[in-house]
């Protein structure tokens, strides 16, 4: 696409609004940039575009005139699609593209890309690792925290892009084509935006462009991820615990190793002695990544070092320190209860668990069990904390507390020799933080100073 003396709108300005600005600007399009928030509340990212001229604020509102003239739109993730400046471009014929699908169309080495409701992450991080290893040049980006297009703004030259990829960049895709898609697991999330069917839609759409010459790795654990070898038109290949099914070629884990069952090539198994990451559910990220691993060609000994280096991603299910004869463990990425349910599984030992934040409509009845079977004391906290104390406030001994750092403290005298002070909220941060990290870097420098 030329976008010399294109008009282009960027909707959002935060980290995808600024990195598609810049490379537009790059480009030489015309570019107006609106945001909801006020000059005030963005100053840090027009700070980041200051020396670029050729730019257009419209803040505090999204008048429709912004799109007169307009040659396309790029949306980011956050900015729901059904508001009155997207609908009346799309009643116009005009393009709307999220930021994911426009880098992309300037992208020409393989794309691998990764999706689920719990795990991309680390995923992400596992699979670029992994072809770091191989000595292969790869940017990494995405849903991860770095836009796409700073791949494009961007000397190196890479040769591989491995991207996280969320429903919210799926949403305005047209043409995003990877040679390689991750469909990790799929519970219900993200509900404010989509309904059920519709999340089930828009992650399916990572391999809506891909043909019998690319890879789809599904979870063949995952009723619901299951379901899309019925519409793919890839070469579909699975991961599980269990043994996969005559049919199915893919990865599977027994007896402490990864063992890998394609036609065609000798039985591998990689061993996980090593491995520093807990619980199945990490697991079964390692499986899909061995897979597009030696889908895409990395040696062995690449795969082996990854599965035997790698540390937790900072916020899931991150090993901070032991204070008090106490493991403290930082899961502030657990936004869902899906993820919590996956962490509590992940301990043997007691766990004094802090839960709470954000009040989105989620169904913490479904860890009842699981809370009575591995936590000894609950600790709850945040906008939600009635919602989760009426929950499951009566399957371990708990308490209700004010502030996070109260909630902290608490856990803390509650804990004796031996437990896991497991922060893992269930919920999002945006009732107290701006973001689920600063949540986590919260909850480390609190418990630095025990
Ligand atoms: N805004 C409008 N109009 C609206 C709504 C929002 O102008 O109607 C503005 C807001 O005022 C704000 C901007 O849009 O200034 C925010 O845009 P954004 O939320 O897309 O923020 P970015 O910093 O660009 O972050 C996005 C992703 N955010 C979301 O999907 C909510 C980041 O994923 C991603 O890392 C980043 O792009 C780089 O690709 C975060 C996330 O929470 C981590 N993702 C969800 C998840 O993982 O569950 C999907």
């Amino acid at each position: 696409m030329i976008l010399k003396n294109k008009h282009v709108v960027v909707v959002g300005l935060a980290r995808t609004g600024v990195a598609a600005s810049k490379f537009l600007v790059s480009r030489g399009a015309k570019v107006t940039v609106t945001d909801l928030k006020k000059k005030t509340e963005l100053s840090s990212f027009i700070k980041d575009l200051s020396d670029l001229k050729r730019i257009k604020y419209v803040l505090g509102s999204h008048p429709i005139k912004t799109l007169l003239k307009a040659d396309f739109i790029i949306v980011s993730p956050g900015v729901p699609t059904n508001i009155p400046l997207l609908e009346a471009a799309r009643k116009n014929k005009m393009p709307v593209l999220s930021e994911v699908e426009f880098a992309s169309q300037y992208i020409r080495c393989p794309i691998i890309a990764i999706t689920g409701t719990n795990g991309k992450t680390t995923t992400t991080m596992i699979v670029g690792k992994m072809f770091l290893n191989a000595q292969k040049k790869v940017f990494i980006g995405g849903n991860i925290g770095t836009p796409l297009t700073y791949m494009l703004l961007s000397k190196e030259k890479f040769e591989v892009v491995v991207c996280e990829v969320s429903s919210f960049q799926l949403e305005n895709i047209e043409k995003f084509h990877p040679k390689a898609s991750i469909i990790l697991n799929l519970t219900p999330d993200h509900m404010d935006r989509h309904s059920p069917e519709e999340y089930w839609k828009m992650k399916g759409r990572i391999f809506e462009n891909q043909t019998i010459k690319d890879f789809l790795i599904l979870n063949a654990g995952d009723e619901r991820v299951k379901t899309y070898e019925t519409i793919a038109k890839s070469q579909i290949y699975y991961f599980g615990f269990e043994r996969l099914t005559p049919k199915q070629e893919g990865v599977y884990f027994k007896n402490g190793k990864f063992c890998m069952k394609l036609k065609g090539s000798e039985k591998e198994t990689y061993s996980a002695d090593k491995l520093k990451l807990k619980g199945d559910h990490n697991k079964e990220n390692f499986m899909a990544a061995i897979l597009v691993g030696k889908l895409l060609k990395c040696k062995p000994e690449a795969i082996q070092k990854t599965i035997d280096e790698f540390q937790a991603v900072p916020h899931r299910l991150e090993f901070v320190k032991t204070a008090g004869y106490v493991d403290f463990y930082n899961d502030s990425k657990a936004t869902n209860v899906h993820s919590v349910a996956k962490s509590l599984q992940s301990f043997e030992k007691p766990l004094v668990l802090i839960m709470g934040g954000k009040d989105t409509d989620q169904n913490f009845e479904m860890l009842r069990s699981l809370v009575q079977e591995h936590v000894k004391i609950l600790i709850i906290t945040g906008e939600a904390k009635e919602k989760i104390n009426r929950a499951i406030g009566d399957y371990s001994e708990t308490y209700v507390v004010g502030t996070f750092e109260e909630a902290i403290f608490m856990a803390y005298q509650k804990s004796r020799a031996g437990d896991v002070i497991l922060f893992s909220p269930g919920c999002k941060s945006f009732d107290a933080f701006k973001n689920f990290e600063e949540r986590g870097d919260r909850f480390k420098e609190m418990i630095r100073d025990i």
